[in-house]
């Protein structure tokens, strides 16, 4: 019996060994993308690790300063990441993104050209295209009967504890600014505090400031209002079609999601190599279809369905969209933005 238990013991430890010697002969290469919450179609990537034969370490995040602290730290070595305008002109400052070789992204073609050469990064240096949109205020008709035109609805005691605040705080000072009048990119140090007193006004009537979780929220009646991105409220319009989505009168942001390559990547090849599958037509129309958000590829809108590319709400016109600001990079002020947030954020 003993010897048994021995044979039983020396076999599962060569099996144990075995194993570990797999696992570290597995040499496949392995990329780190670091991406928004909920922005890819995740059979995706499964296809861009069969096709190449590699690995991909898949990480998300929920606003552009939580994704610039990561890469700034510099704990995981990411080779793509997904920033806004604004974002990327500040890692391009601050020296913290790779040149990309435009020659191993031929896929680039298919983007429009309203898409390209933005003043961001004005020869895409930098940054390939992925998604685009708006923000606006997505809302339940059978909870809120009058019309929503304006930002000021958000502020509406009416709506007391029915109000979702994105937890970004770019996005909501943005919001602040709107309805006061002033620029989204206002450098004023007045018009920010003034914005900083509507958004602790505010507080009081706002249910949460919430991320990814907005959509099931909406979708599941919790609140009347909510500001959302655009693509969001195409996702939350499928599920729920008593939402509908405005871009109040006062203007809104239009941004661009780009691919860029840290300085931190180890495999630049690779990176340009994803970058470019991600604009392959037939993978960028699935994760437009998946995830609701608008394309720049106008290669792959061919293949998308009707009630996409008709869909307002993701591809406006110039009328629909009307008065939108681009996001620029705060630069020195950005210190001012960090202690509004974190004045609001801790108020009471
Ligand atoms: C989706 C993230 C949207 C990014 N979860 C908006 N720039």
């Amino acid at each position: 019996m003993i010897k048994h238990i021995k044979n039983i013991s020396i076999v599962a430890f060569i099996l144990i060994i075995g194993l570990i010697f797999t696992g570290c002969g597995d040499k496949k290469p392995t990329i780190n993308v670091y991406n928004w919450g909920d922005y890819i179609d995740p059979s995706v990537i499964k296809d861009f690790e069969k096709e190449f034969n590699v690995k991909v370490n898949y990480n998300t995040f929920a606003t552009n300063e939580d994704m610039y602290v990561s890469i700034k730290k510099g704990g995981t070595s990411y080779d793509v990441a997904f920033p806004s305008d604004y974002m990327i002109e500040r890692m391009i400052n601050e020296g913290m993104l790779e040149k990309i070789n435009k020659e191993n992204i031929p896929n680039l073609k298919y983007i429009e050209d309203r898409f390209l050469d933005l003043e961001f990064d004005p020869n895409n240096d930098y940054s390939v295209p992925y998604m685009w949109g708006t923000f606006g205020i997505i809302y339940n008709k059978n909870m809120v009967s009058e019309k929503v035109d304006s930002w000021d609805i958000l502020w509406d005691e009416k709506y007391k504890d029915q109000i979702l605040m994105l937890d970004s705080q770019r996005d909501s000072i943005a919001v602040a600014l709107k309805k006061l009048g002033y620029s989204m990119n206002s450098r004023n140090i007045d018009e920010l505090e003034e914005a900083k007193e509507e958004l602790i006004k505010q507080k009081p009537l706002v249910y949460a400031y919430v991320g990814d979780e907005v959509k099931d929220m909406m979708v599941g009646e919790e609140a009347a209002l909510a500001v959302v991105w655009s693509g969001d409220a195409v996702a939350m319009i499928r599920e729920n079609d008593n939402l509908e989505y405005v871009i109040p009168k006062e203007g809104s942001n239009l941004w661009f999601d780009n691919m860029v390559i840290p300085k931190t990547s180890k495999n630049k090849e690779l990176a340009e190599q994803f970058i470019n599958f991600m604009n392959r037509p037939e993978i960028a129309a699935r994760n437009t279809d998946y995830i609701g958000y608008s394309t720049p590829n106008y290669k792959a809108m061919e293949l998308l369905p009707e009630d996409i590319i008709n869909s307002k709400v993701a591809y406006p016109t110039d009328e629909e969209i009307g008065d939108v600001e681009i996001f620029k990079d705060p630069k020195d002020i950005i210190k001012v933005y960090d202690e509004i947030w974190l004045e609001i954020k801790t108020q009471r």
